[in-house]
């Protein structure tokens, strides 16, 4: 069952960033879907529990060169 997971995002600047948070987050396997809302600087993540962890979303965003915190 997919279960979803907040990540409070940074280094965000322009609606290119948004796009580029998404697929970070969208190419983890595991990851079912990934909306980033620019305004308030969260990503919302749609996930599979059994294959991924909140701790490889946040670093699938540190490596695409943004911060992330998990939120809940
Ligand atoms: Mo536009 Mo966002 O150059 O880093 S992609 S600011």
């Amino acid at each position: 069952a997919l279960t979803t997971c907040t990540l409070d995002i940074g280094g965000m600047t322009c609606a290119s960033c948004v796009r580029r948070v998404e697929k970070a987050l969208s190419r983890v396997h595991g990851v079912a879907d990934a909306q980033v809302n620019l305004a308030t600087e969260v990503a919302t993540v749609g996930y599979d529990p059994a294959l991924v962890t909140p701790a490889q979303l946040t670093a699938a965003v540190a490596a695409a060169g943004y911060t992330g915190t998990v939120r809940g």
